[in-house]
């Protein structure tokens, strides 16, 4: 305990008794307060999809629709979405497509019949560019691509390129190069059947004992796709360890993290903005936002919190993402409170908060508290087609506690939110009466600087305090503790 309180400032005790009450103003009085040494993410602005490394502007795309029993989404709703990953990613759709499937082919995922049919529209639309709805595995990848004679992507590639453009930071960059080296390391063949064909096999050919020359460049480059691995792997241990020691001065702070979570584009980032003030990224594109970023807020209540805005989820996020990303989502088991911000006008609603919930489910978040974020209200329509007020909102659905209907772009109901906040932040703390002794004023000054203060009094033999602090800080006054008479 000493090593925290020998930095406190000794404060001498008032002469006369005091009451701190605690009072609610309106967000007008939220304080703002850049978080230099604690922004993770970008302060560069507006990065854009132009310059694509796999997919140029304007590379016709013919997409390709999967629909099997137990699916959350429709399969048209998942390729609505495929078809604005795919704009993000630089794409134009010229056609789509879909086959319900039972038991996934082999070699194809869809049926032969399907193949042939798909042929023809490559041919007719004049497509540059196959996209499946589904991660295909390297066989099918190989097997779909060498049937159609053109390039071809699947969900998994397009999220993975778009991710690649987006990464900011030193450690974005170096997860999704990982993510996409181990996407392509059993895809390897694929890569050499174009380069033999551009090389007409000429290279590295003849040499006695020396495989064919596709392979022996295929061996070349999966070694060095192998040490790049291990290498990024390397580099991003160093960086989780500087990661990790921003966490633990970030919780010797003792002060609250709230996490912005949700689907992508449901307004996470323009939350975060309306909050603190801030000028994140924010735009109506899949994954603007990619890397952490996290800002200092001051409450209405005075409390000060740390809040987080992170990579977005989406239906069928790559596995290898999640891996590669796996630090950066654990930051949500960080999080003293979640806060679920959902766009309450999207067609999928459900699915997305469905996708989110099994996401953080998936990284063990599912019990932390929840606070969900019902936004873009500003653009639902009542049953009379006027504008809806919140309470409106909370009536007509009736919504349980721990639901706000908000505008973040609007800034409507964002009193209510941060109210809600305050309370489920205070629900984390824990109730402390002390009677701090004179003359170790430094655990006076610990209460103010962490915690609330209902009743401070100057007694005979020391400070008489009752108030709430963070649960790290409770053991510092378990050593005297006290009853006020009444
Ligand atoms: N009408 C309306 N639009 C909103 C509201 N909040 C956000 N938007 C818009 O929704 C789009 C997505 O907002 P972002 O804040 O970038 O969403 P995000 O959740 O951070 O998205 P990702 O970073 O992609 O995961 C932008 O075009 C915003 O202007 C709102 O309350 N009302
Ligand atoms: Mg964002």
């Amino acid at each position: 305990m000493s090593g925290n309180s020998a930095n406190l400032t000794n404060t001498t005790p008032p002469e006369t008794v005091e009451t701190v009450t605690l009072t609610q103003p309106s967000l007008g009085n939220i304080e703002l307060e850049p978080l230099e040494d604690l922004v993770v993410g970008p302060r560069e602005k507006h990065p854009r999809a132009t310059n694509h490394k796999t997919a140029a502007p304007h590379e016709r795309a013919l997409l390709v629709g999967i629909g099997q029993n137990g699916d959350l989404f429709e399969v048209q709703d998942s390729l609505d979405e495929l078809e604005q990953l795919c704009a993000t990613a630089g794409l134009e759709v010229v056609g789509r497509t879909y086959q319900n499937i039972g038991q996934p082919h082999r070699a194809f995922l869809v049926g032969t019949g399907k193949v042939e049919e798909l042929k023809k529209m490559c041919r007719d639309l004049e497509v540059d560019v196959v996209v499946f709805d589904r991660e295909l595995t390297p066989t099918q990848t190989r097997e779909l691509e060498e049937a159609f004679g053109i390039k071809l992507l699947d969900r998994t590639g397009i999220i993975l390129d778009i991710f690649a453009h987006r990464a900011r930071t030193h450690e974005g960059r170096l997860q999704v190069e990982l993510a996409q080296l181990e996407y392509r390391l059993p895809r390897l063949t694929r890569l050499w059947t174009h380069l033999s064909r551009q090389t007409g096999g000429g290279r590295g050919a003849g040499g006695v004992g020396v495989r064919g020359p596709g392979e022996t460049q295929l061996e070349v480059d999966r070694r060095s796709s192998r040490a790049r691995v291990a290498h990024l792997k390397r580099e991003l241990e160093n960086v989780h360890t500087h990661r990790e020691l921003y966490r633990r001065r970030r919780k010797a702070e003792g002060i609250p993290v709230v996490s912005l979570v949700g689907y992508t584009n449901a307004g996470k980032s323009t939350l975060l903005n309306k909050l603190a003030n801030s000028d994140v990224y924010a735009e109506n594109q899949l994954f603007a936002t990619l890397d952490p970023t996290t800002r200092r807020v001051k409450l209405p209540n005075g409390r000060e919190i740390l809040l987080t805005d992170t990579v977005g989820f989406i239906q069928r996020l790559p596995t290898n993402l999640i891996e590669a990303f796996r630090s950066t989502l654990e930051e949500v088991n960080e999080a003293d409170l979640l806060i679920h911000v959902l766009d309450f006008t999207h067609p999928n609603a459900q699915e997305q908060a469905e996708t989110v919930d099994s996401v953080l489910k998936e990284l063990g978040a599912e019990d932390k508290p929840q606070i969900v974020a019902l936004n873009k209200i500003d653009q639902y329509r009542g049953e009379e087609g006027g504008v809806v007020s919140p309470e409106e909102v909370t009536q007509e659905f009736e919504l349980p506690e721990e639901y706000v209907p908000i505008s973040a772009a609007k800034g409507i109901g964002l009193d209510l939110l941060v109210a809600k906040i305050e309370a489920a932040l205070d629900k984390t703390l824990k109730e402390v009466e002390t009677l701090i002794p004179y003359g170790k004023e430094e655990l006076v000054a610990l209460f103010h600087q962490k915690g609330f203060i209902e009743i401070e009094e100057h007694q005979e033999t020391g400070t008489y305090l009752k108030g709430r602090v963070p649960p790290k800080f409770e053991a510092y006054f378990a050593k005297y503790p006290a009853r006020r008479a009444s």
